[in-house]
């Protein structure tokens, strides 16, 4: 079953920056979609709970550099 979060990402200021947490969101395990929008500050994951969670994918977000929190 795919698991759907919405997280908050602070800091983003081009659309580099929205690829670049793409991209270290999808190098995760158990991740089926990721899209990142820089203008409203949100990050939308699509992923399987048994692979991945919320707090690993909220630090992957942070470790590239952005403040994250789950939104919902
Ligand atoms: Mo470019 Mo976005 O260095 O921070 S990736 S502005």
């Amino acid at each position: 079953m795919v698991k759907t979060s919405l997280f908050s990402v602070i800091g983003m200021t081009c659309s580099a920056c929205a690829g670049s947490v793409e991209k270290a969101i999808k190098r995760l395990p158990g991740i089926q979609q990721a899209v990142v929008d820089v203008l409203n500050n949100r990050a939308q994951v699509l992923f399987y709970p048994h692979f991945v969670d919320e707090e690993k994918i909220r630090e992957t977000i942070e470790d590239v550099g952005f403040e994250a929190t789950l939104v919902m």
